[in-house]
């Protein structure tokens, strides 16, 4: 069954659930909307929206990481309702993959976890790679997967090394085919463009140069 006007009212107060991380709620309205048969995909994307609100705010330092987490988790219990129907159900188009990590002698997983939520509240497939991920992983996977992009979080200063060889790798064994992203404390715009690599901010200015680069 289609959207239907009936279900709008739903889908806005699904939406603002997420964005004001009541997973009950969020929880509630996704079970209500799949029982009137509304397609997954139009439900993930009425919780994409609310992520993505607070993922701009957050970015425009309106909101602050609280905040988003608790949207991520009611977009995260939302989403596992409608997530085997989503899998089931025939891809529109092209997914863009991501494989995503952090660098080799690196342990901080936080960035990268949000980073995760929001490409996977973009309808990107991300591949997780984990943490402390060593470059030929990174590597591997993107030709395992065919890759888009590989995203490689760096907080600290030591796993930069780290990260060129990440690059070089990718490069080797995929060309241009996989672009490469990158951010996190220890990175920077400059140390991009010295790399010929894209640097995020955060994950909403990710979402947004992902977009722009693939014209999505
Ligand atoms: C929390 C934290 C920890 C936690 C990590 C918990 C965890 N599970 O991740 C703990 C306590 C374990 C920890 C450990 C250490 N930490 Co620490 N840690 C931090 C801290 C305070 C916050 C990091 C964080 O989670 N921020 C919140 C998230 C949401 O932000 P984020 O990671 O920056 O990610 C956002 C963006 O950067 C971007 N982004 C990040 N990655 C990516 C990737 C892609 C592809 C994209 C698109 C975007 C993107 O999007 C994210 C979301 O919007 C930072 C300070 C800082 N300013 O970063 C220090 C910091 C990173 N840590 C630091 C250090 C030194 C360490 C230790 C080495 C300390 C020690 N001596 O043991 C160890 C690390 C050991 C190791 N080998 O990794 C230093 C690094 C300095 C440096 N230049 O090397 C920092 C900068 C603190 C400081 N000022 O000294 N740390």
């Amino acid at each position: 069954m289609g959207v239907g006007g009936e279900s709008e009212p739903l889908l806005e107060a699904l939406k603002n659930s997420v964005i004001n991380g009541m997973s009950d709620e969020s929880v509630k309205y996704v079970n209500d909307l799949v029982s009137k048969g509304v397609a997954a995909q139009t439900i993930l994307d009425a919780m994409a929206k609310g992520v993505l609100h607070v993922g701009e705010q957050l970015s425009n330092k309106q909101a602050f990481l609280p905040e988003l987490v608790i949207t991520f988790d009611a977009f995260r219990k939302g989403l596992a309702i409608i997530e085997p129907a989503l899998k089931a159900a025939p891809s529109q188009g092209k997914k863009l993959k991501v494989v995503l990590g952090t660098v080799e002698g690196d342990i901080h997983n936080i960035g990268k976890n949000l980073v995760k939520t929001m490409f996977e509240a973009s309808s990107f497939e991300v591949y997780d790679v984990g943490v402390d991920v060593p470059p030929e992983t990174f590597a591997k996977k993107a030709v395992e997967v065919d890759a888009d992009l590989v995203g490689c979080s760096t907080l600290v200063s030591p796993g930069l090394i780290s990260l060129r060889k990440t690059v070089e790798r990718v490069r080797e064994l995929r060309g241009d085919k996989t672009k490469i992203i990158i951010g996190g404390y220890a990175t920077s715009p400059q140390l991009a463009s010295e790399l010929g690599i894209i640097y995020c901010k955060d994950a909403y200015d990710g979402v947004n140069k992902i977009r722009s680069v693939f014209k999505e």
